[in-house]
């Protein structure tokens, strides 16, 4: 029996899809659509025009999203990737639930004063709104499991009071509360200037982070500029502590290797960075080489990408269009003529 019901998730197509993406959030998808009865994986390009919209680049690396999905081995013959905008149901049950969403729980979200920094006033709705149309991507599809990096928990939360709230409206258990799914080791990858910040797409340093794309030779000059410290490597994760920077490196080799941080930390015991550096660059080559030959591949023939999204909105529409009709007709609204008779 699989372990999990329905998984979704997504990815922002705002730019470089980056390693902190893979190793946070789509190397896990990959692990879970194998344990899974269904899955859909979505690229939220609506959720993109909340962050200084990009008309330019948007289809481009929408379709470069797509194409990481599958180069990382999400297998399109088996789960439905699509573009959240091909699903007009995300944006109707997204109004919906606003209506149902106290504005006390959505100015609790951080990642809306995260982004909005200093100038909240000026902040657009749709990026205030963001979590309750994520709440939408996932109850419109009744998903049961969200994996997600650490920093997308509070909204998978919000989606589950939300989907409380409408059940407790219809006195009927209409959505099932979705689970974070997060991946302790990995939930948060850490910028290589920073160690105290994320790993970003919108972080303005690309020696911030790894691009998925990444030539051998640009991941080799980013890990020797990654900012580190002169002390030696210790045997134990807990003299790491107000060392986030090692914790980063040492966490992203770890990952990578399949090994707990103990085990890095014994095996590389009082070795300096330059060494550890080394061995890091060679397991990032050896990870993201095939990822970045296919997904090359995969861009070289768009129509390829465009067929595969368009067969996942047919499946993501079916299942998004049977629940719509189902919320509609609990709120109240005539049926629309094209549902009638299909429920
Ligand atoms: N640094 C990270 N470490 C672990 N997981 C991460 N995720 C993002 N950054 C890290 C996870 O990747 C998934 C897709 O993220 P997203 O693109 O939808 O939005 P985000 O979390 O806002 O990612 P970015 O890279 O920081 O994009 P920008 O700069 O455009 O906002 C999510 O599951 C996320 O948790």
């Amino acid at each position: 029996m699989s372990a999990y019901q329905r998984v979704l998730s997504g990815v922002r197509p705002t730019g470089h899809i980056h390693l902190g993406n893979y190793l946070g959030a789509i190397r896990n998808w990959v692990k879970m659509a194998k344990n899974s009865k269904e899955q859909l994986f979505c690229i939220v390009d609506q959720h993109a025009l909340t962050t200084a919209a990009d008309s330019k680049n948007l289809s481009q690396n929408t379709r470069t999203i797509a194409a990481a999905y599958i180069a990382c081995g999400i297998d399109p013959s088996e789960s439905a990737i699509f573009a959240q905008s091909h699903v007009p149901a995300h944006t109707e049950l997204s109004w919906y639930l606003n209506c149902f969403a106290p504005l006390g729980w959505l100015n609790r979200m951080t990642q809306f004063k995260d982004k909005a920094g200093k100038n909240k006033e000026g902040a657009n709705l749709g990026l205030y709104a963001y979590p309750v149309l994520m709440a939408a991507d996932i109850l419109i599809y009744k998903a049961t499991h969200v994996p997600v990096g650490e920093d997308q928990k509070q909204h998978v939360e919000l989606a589950r009071d939300l989907a409380g709230a409408f059940n407790n409206h219809a006195n009927l258990k209409v959505f099932p509360l979705p689970e974070p799914i997060i991946e302790k080791n990995t939930a948060r990858i850490m910028s290589l200037r920073d160690g105290l910040s994320k790993m970003s797409k919108s972080d303005l340093s690309d020696y911030s982070r790894i691009h998925l794309l990444d030539d051998p030779d640009i991941i080799a000059l980013k890990i020797r500029k990654a900012k580190t410290d002169s002390d030696p490597i210790p045997g134990t994760i807990k003299e790491l502590t107000d060392r986030p920077e090692a914790s980063n490196l040492l966490g992203i080799y770890a990952a990578l290797s399949d090994q707990s941080i103990e085990t890095v930390c014994r095996n590389f015991e009082g070795q300096t960075f330059s060494s550890v550096k080394q061995e890091l660059t060679d397991i990032l080559i050896s990870s993201l080489t095939p990822i970045r030959e296919k997904m090359h591949y995969l861009l070289q023939n768009q129509d390829e990408i465009d067929k595969i999204l368009y067969r996942g909105a047919k499946i993501a529409n079916t299942l998004a269009e049977k629940n719509l009709r189902e919320v509609r007709e609990i709120l109240g609204l005539i049926p629309r003529a094209d549902q009638l008779g299909k429920l």
